[in-house]
C-alpha cells in the first residue's frame, strides 16, 4: 500500500511537472506569495471583469469575496468613474484627465477609514490595461501596500503585423501555420482568438494586422471582410483594431479594372466604395498596411506615379471613416546605388506630401532586419511626416526559432539611437513570430521578443533587464536564483548572435532564399543586392562595405554628429566597422588585434557564450516543469551546433581571402569549406506563400 502510493505520488508529481507546454505564456496565473486583498468590489466591461476575477482566484489560490456596495479593509476596488459611484466621489478628474483613452491609475487609499487599492481609468479599455498591469505586479511578487502608478502609452499605435497567408502559411514563421484559421472563420471561433487578444491586451498592444504584406488581394473580397469581421469582433473587447495589408493592383484582380493607376478617378473610386464596404463589416477597421513597389509588389511606381500618390488615394478613401494607411518604406530596386541608400532617397523627398492620415513604416534598419544594423536614416529625415518604426520579431535573420535571442537591447539599441529614432515615431510595428505550434511562438523564449515589443511599445522608458524580468517572473518562476540566471542569459544572447553570424558590422551573410544558416560565398541570386558577397565585399585587401565619401557614401543620408561617429575607419566602434568601411585584413583594431585576429576572436567568442548560455541553464533548470526544462536544454543544443557551424563556416569562406591562420590552439572547424558550401536546405520553414 505504501509503495502504491508512492508511486501515485511519483505519477501525480510527472504529471504536474509535465503539464505546462507554453500555451499561457506569461499569463499562468498560478499561486504565488500573494499580497493581502480581502474583497473585490468591481465595475468593468465583462472580459475585464472575467480575467481579473479569474486570475485572482489562481493567483491567491481562492477567489475574493465580491462586495456589491460597501467597503472592507483590504479591499481591491476596480472601476471608472462612470461605472463606479465610489470612484465618482474621489474626484480624481485632475490624475485621470492626461491619462487619456488608454491609460490607467493604480493607487493605495484610504476610503472611509479603509484601506483600498484602487484600479481606474477614463475608459473601459484603459481599465482593462490597468487590470493587467495590477496583475502583472501581483506575479513578479511586487509590494502593493503603497502603489502610486499612472501611466500612459509612449506611443497611440502599438500593433503586431502577421505576415499570414490566407492558405495558413507564415512568411518567415517558425511556429508552425497561422492562427487565424480562415476556412472555418466566421462561423468557428477559436478559443486561441480569444486567447490571442487577451496576451495582446495585457502588454498594451492595440492593433493587429491579419495578413501578409505579400498580399492576395482577396483579403478585400466580401467573403475574407466578412472573416475578418468576426476576428474584429472578438478582439474588438480587447482594445484591439483590425487592420488588412492590401494589394496595391487589388482594382485589377477583384474589381475587375484595367489599371490600378492612382490618378485614374475608377481607381480611386473603386478604393472609395472598397473602403466603405470594409466600414460596414467592421465600423472600428484601423486601415490598410501597403508594400507597394518592393520585391515584386505592385505599386504607383508601375504608373509612372510616386509613393505619395498611391498613399494619398487610400488616405482618401480611408478619412472619412478616420483610418490610416501605414505605407512601408522598405523600398530597394537592383541598381548601382547602394541598397541601404534607397529607401532614404525615394522617400525623403516626399516628406509633406503625404495626407495627414498616412504614416510612413520604417524597419529599424536600412538593410533588412539584420541581427545588428545602424538605425534607418530616415528617422528625422522626415519631420512633416509621421513614422512607424517596424521590428521583426520573427527570427528570420536571428536564428528562426530554434535560437535563443532575446531582442529587447536591439529594439532599444534602435530607439535609444540619438533623438532622431524614439522622438520621431508615432507607433511601432512588431512583425509577429506567433504560430500555431502549442506555445505559440516556436520557442518558449519567442515570447518574451512578442512580450518585449508590446511593453516597450507602450514604455519607451524600460530597460531590456526590467523586461526580461517581468516575464521570467510571470513565465517561469520568482525564484531569484533562477530569475537572476535566466535574466543573464537573455541579456548576453543577442550580442551573442551578433558574434558568430555577423560579427564587427558584417551583415546579410545567410542562406539564399530561406535564409538558414551561413552562406557568405554565395553569388548567384538573379539580383546583385540579394547575394552574400555583395554586402561583404572581402577580397585580398580587406573586407567590409566601404558606405563613406570614397564609397557608396550611404553616410551622408545622417546628421552630421552621427556621420562623426561612424566616419574615420581608425575611430568607427568595432561593432560597426564593416558596415561602414572596407577594412585592411591587417587593420589594428581598439583591442589591438589585427581586423583578422578580431573577426576570429568574435566568432569564436560567439560560440563560447552559447555554451555558457547553456550550461547556465541546465543548472536553474530544475527549478521550473521538465517540458520546459527540457525543451529549451534541446534547442540550446541545437543552437551551439548552429553557432558553430555559422563560425566555422565564415571563417573558412574569409580565410581564403586573409590567408592567415585561425588562432593557436583554437577548435578546428568540424568540416571543409566546400562541405558547408555544399549543404541544402530544400524544407527550410518560413519560404512558402
Ligand atoms: C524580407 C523578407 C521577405 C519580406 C520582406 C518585407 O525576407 O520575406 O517579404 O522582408 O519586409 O526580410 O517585405
Amino acid at each position: 500500500m505504501k509503495n502504491f502510493l508512492f508511486l501515485l505520488l511519483a505519477i501525480l508529481c510527472q504529471i504536474t511537472l509535465h503539464a505546462e507546454d507554453g500555451y499561457r505564456l506569461w499569463l499562468r496565473y498560478d499561486k504565488v506569495d500573494a499580497p493581502h486583498l480581502t474583497a473585490l468590489r468591481i465595475e468593468a466591461a465583462p472580459v475585464a471583469q472575467k480575467e481579473l476575477t479569474t486570475a485572482l482566484e489562481g493567483l491567491l489560490g481562492k477567489p475574493l469575496p465580491l462586495l456589491l456596495n460597501t467597503l472592507t479593509e483590504g479591499t481591491l476596488l476596480v472601476g471608472t468613474p462612470a461605472r463606479l459611484t465610489t470612484v465618482a466621489a474621489l474626484h480624481l478628474e485632475k490624475d485621470l484627465a492626461p491619462l487619456g483613452e488608454e491609460g490607467f491609475l493604480i493607487r493605495s487609499l484610504t476610503i472611509s477609514g479603509k484601506h483600498v487599492t484602487l484600479v481606474t481609468a477614463n475608459t473601459d479599455n484603459g481599465l482593462l490595461y490597468g487590470i493587467f498591469h495590477f496583475l502583472r505586479l501581483i506575479q513578479t511578487q511586487q509590494s502593493i501596500s503603497d502603489l502610486n502608478i499612472s501611466s500612459a502609452p509612449s506611443l497611440p499605435y502599438r500593433i503586431l503585423d502577421h505576415w499570414d497567408n490566407l492558405n495558413r502559411t507564415v512568411e518567415r514563421g517558425y511556429a508552425g501555420f497561422s492562427i487565424f484559421n480562415w476556412f472555418t472563420l466566421p462561423g468557428y471561433l477559436d478559443q486561441r482568438y480569444t486567447d490571442y487578444a487577451r496576451a495582446n491586451a495585457s502588454i498594451g498592444i492595440n492593433g493587429t494586422v491579419l495578413n501578409n504584406v505579400n498580399a492576395s488581394p482577396l483579403i478585400l473580397t466580401s467573403e475574407y471582410l466578412e472573416k475578418a469581421a468576426a476576428l474584429a469582433g472578438v478582439f474588438r473587447p480587447y482594445g484591439i483594431r483590425v487592420y488588412l495589408s492590401v494589394n496595391f493592383a487589388s482594382p485589377i484582380t477583384i474589381g475587375g479594372l484595367r489599371t490600378a493607376d492612382p490618378l485614374d478617378p475608377a481607381v480611386q473610386d473603386w478604393w472609395k466604395k472598397k473602403t466603405d464596404e470594409v466600414y460596414k463589416y467592421i465600423p472600428d477597421f484601423g486601415g490598410f498596411l501597403v508594400k507597394a513597389n518592393s520585391e515584386g509588389q505592385p505599386g504607383p511606381q508601375n504608373y509612372g506615379r510616386t509613393h505619395a500618390d498611391g498613399a494619398n488615394m487610400l488616405a482618401d478613401a480611408l478619412a472619412p471613416h478616420k483610418g490610416i494607411v501605414m505605407w512601408r518604406a522598405f523600398v530597394y530596386s537592383e541598381s548601382s546605388e547602394d541598397r541601404a541608400k534607397q529607401a532614404y532617397n525615394e522617400f525623403k523627398p516626399l516628406d509633406g506630401l503625404f495626407r495627414k492620415n498616412v504614416w510612413v513604416q520604417v524597419k529599424n534598419g536600412p538593410i533588412d532586419f539584420q541581427p545588428r544594423e545602424p538605425y534607418h536614416p530616415l528617422f528625422g529625415a522626415m519631420p512633416r511626416t509621421p513614422l512607424m518604426l517596424e521590428f521583426q520579431l520573427t527570427q528570420e535573420y536571428l536564428g528562426f526559432s530554434t535560437h535563443l535571442a532575446y531582442l529587447a537591447p536591439l529594439f532599444r539599441e534602435c530607439l535609444d539611437a540619438g533623438p532622431p529614432v524614439s522622438s520621431a515615431i508615432t507607433g511601432m510595428a512588431g512583425v509577429a513570430n506567433i504560430g500555431n505550434d502549442i506555445d505559440w511562438c516556436g520557442h518558449p523564449f519567442g515570447q518574451a521578443n512578442w512580450y518585449a515589443f508590446g511593453r516597450l511599445a507602450w514604455d519607451q522608458h524600460l530597460s531590456s533587464g526590467q523586461i526580461a524580468d517581468e516575464w521570467i517572473r510571470q513565465t517561469f518562476s520568482n525564484n531569484p536564483a533562477f530569475v537572476d540566471t535566466v535574466k543573464r542569459i537573455m541579456l548576453a544572447s543577442r550580442e551573442a548572435i551578433v558574434d558568430y553570424m555577423t560579427p564587427l558590422g558584417l551583415h546579410h551573410i545567410m542562406g539564399y532564399g530561406h535564409h538558414y544558416g551561413p552562406a557568405p560565398w554565395y553569388n548567384k541570386a538573379p539580383r546583385a543586392d540579394w547575394n552574400p558577397v555583395y554586402f561583404h565585399r572581402a577580397d585580398s585587401a580587406g573586407i567590409g562595405f566601404d558606405r563613406t565619401a570614397t564609397g557608396s557614401n550611404a553616410l551622408e543620408q545622417y546628421p552630421p554628429d552621427v556621420r562623426a561617429l561612424w566616419e574615420n575607419a581608425d575611430n568607427c566602434p568595432d561593432r560597426w566597422l564593416l558596415w561602414w568601411h572596407h577594412v585592411a585584413w591587417d587593420h589594428r583594431m581598439h583591442t589591438g588585434r589585427t581586423l583578422w585576429e578580431e573577426l576570429c576572436h568574435k566568432y569564436y567568442t560567439g560560440v563560447d557564450s552559447v555554451r555558457w548560455m547553456e550550461k547556465a541553464w541546465n543548472a536553474v533548470k530544475n527549478d521550473i516543469d521538465q517540458q520546459r526544462a527540457r525543451q529549451i536544454s534541446m534547442l540550446l543544443s541545437i543552437q551551439e551546433h548552429e553557432a558553430a557551424w555559422w563560425r566555422d563556416a565564415c571563417l573558412l569562406y574569409f580565410q581564403t581571402f586573409s590567408r592567415q591562420p585561425l588562432p593557436a590552439g583554437a577548435e578546428l572547424p568540424a568540416h571543409t569549406l566546400d562541405y558547408y558550401e555544399k549543404l541544402n536546405f530544400n524544407n527550410a520553414p518560413g519560404t512558402l506563400r
